[in-house]
This record gives C-alpha cells, sequence and structure tokens, in this order.
C-alpha cells in the first residue's frame, strides 16, 4: 500500500510575519510657517483641514506628533515627500519615522 500523495508532499507552513507598522512623526520647527505645514500635512497624508490643523498644533506646542501609522515604506515615502516639500520651500520642515512598538 503506497502513501498518498499528501501524505509525502513535506509539511509546508507559511508563517508569515504581518508587515510591522510606523509611525510618521511631524517635528515642531521655528521657522516654517503654520499655513504651509496645514498644507502639507492636507497634500501628503489626504488630511481635512481640520485634521491638518490639530496635528499641526499639536507638534508646534508639544515638539512632536504622530501624524499617521503605515506600512514601512509608505511611512518612510510620506515622511520624504513631506520633508522635502518644506526643502524646496527653503523651511527646515521635518518628518521622520519609527517602528510601533
Ligand atoms: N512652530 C512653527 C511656527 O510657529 C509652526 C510649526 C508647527 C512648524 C508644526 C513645524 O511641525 C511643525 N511658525
Amino acid at each position: 500500500m503506497s502513501k498518498s500523495a499528501t501524505q509525502l508532499r513535506p509539511k509546508t507552513e507559511t508563517k508569515v510575519d504581518r508587515p510591522r507598522l510606523h509611525k510618521v512623526l511631524l517635528f515642531n520647527d521655528d521657522y516654517t510657517p503654520r499655513d504651509f505645514v496645514v498644507q502639507v500635512l492636507k497634500a501628503v497624508f489626504r488630511m481635512n483641514e481640520a485634521q491638518a490643523t490639530s496635528v499641526m498644533l499639536t507638534a508646534h506646542k508639544k515638539g512632536v506628533c504622530v501624524v499617521a501609522v503605515l506600512a514601512k515604506d509608505i511611512a518612510e515615502t510620506k515622511a520624504a515627500r513631506g520633508t522635502e516639500a518644506g526643502a524646496a520651500r527653503g523651511y527646515p520642515l521635518r518628518f521622520g519615522t519609527e517602528p510601533e512598538e
């Protein structure tokens, strides 16, 4: 009696790690105009005016604010776009990323 194909086939458990999420952080500075920060948040992170204003004010008051929690590559791309948008206008606006938990 031969073993069935199912028994012969090596057991292949596919344990895929869930992609780790990264926080996008917005850092305060003394030079970037508030309105410009709001514009960048709306354009890059698809926030509405109220959301963008709230995030900008939190960064302004506390020094830093979590903008979004995203897959690593998307978080890094959006952080870079935000920082580049500021640099293109001569502002020191800075976004960063860090792994969540
Ligand atoms: N602090 C800036 C100002 O008073 C505004 C600002 C807010 C800049 C948040 C950066 O992440 C920031 N013009």
